[in-house]
């Protein structure tokens, strides 16, 4: 009986926390960490540029967004959720929004093991819709090249599954119903200055060269999987 009883309370608590965590709900907005150390993309993207990049101008994103939906209709939501209607919200919101989600999707699509190219699905999707990955690399580079002042190249799904490829102004991103084009994001370059000044200065297109070298294609492909219909 005492063993038994023993037994009951453990299942008991067990229950009892497993139901508490169960509650807890995941915040909508996270500023998650870096999947990386500061140092981790050298001598492509330099630690001390990721380091402002990811401390100061990201978490300045995530902070703002934080306070612009605060006490709003969108407070408790996750971006995506807005996206598709973020022209009916203050320029705060897009700015914000984007700023923040934005830079999630770009530390998370580069890797210190990464570069080389795609495999398997993605890699016949990128063949399909520019003949080859040469073509799209080219493709990328230009729309991240041609990008006047601040914004972002991108790789997104259409809705009927196929690639293509666009660039945004300031933070614009192609889920919003703002982007010129519209489709889910699987690959990002920021081409913002502050993304690359402190080590390539003006040379934009030494930093777009050199993204091809920390592109973490596995997670690349996952999003496709995941965004193709
Ligand atoms: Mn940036």
């Amino acid at each position: 009986m005492k063993i038994i009883g023993r037994w009951t309370i453990g299942i008991l608590v067990l229950g009892l926390t497993s139901l508490a965590w169960a509650q807890v709900p995941v915040p909508a907005l996270q500023f998650e960490p870096l999947p990386y150390a500061f140092d981790a993309l050298e001598p492509f993207i330099d630690a001390w540029t990721l380091e402002v990049h990811y401390g100061k101008h990201h978490q300045g994103y995530f902070n703002k967004l934080v306070a612009a939906v605060a006490g709003t209709d969108l407070e408790g939501q996750s971006p995506e959720a807005y996206f598709g209607r973020i022209s009916q919200y203050p320029d705060a919101v897009l700015n914000n929004a984007g700023g923040h989600w934005n830079h999630t999707l770009f530390w998370r699509v580069m890797s210190p093991d990464g570069g080389g190219i795609p495999e398997g699905d993605l890699a016949a999707a990128i063949d399909a819709a520019f003949g080859s990955f040469d073509a799209f690399k080219k493709e990328f580079n230009q729309a991240a090249a041609t990008r006047f002042a601040s914004g972002w190249a991108w790789l997104s799904v259409a809705e009927d599954g196929s690639l293509f490829v666009s660039s945004t102004p300031n933070q614009i991103n192609p889920l919003m119903d703002v982007a010129a084009q519209r489709g889910t994001p699987i690959l990002t370059l920021d081409v913002w200055e502050h993304a690359y000044y402190l080590k390539y200065q003006n040379l934009r297109g030494s930093f777009i060269e050199a993204f091809w070298n920390i592109i973490n294609w596995p997670e690349v492909a996952a999003r496709y999987a995941a965004a193709k219909p």
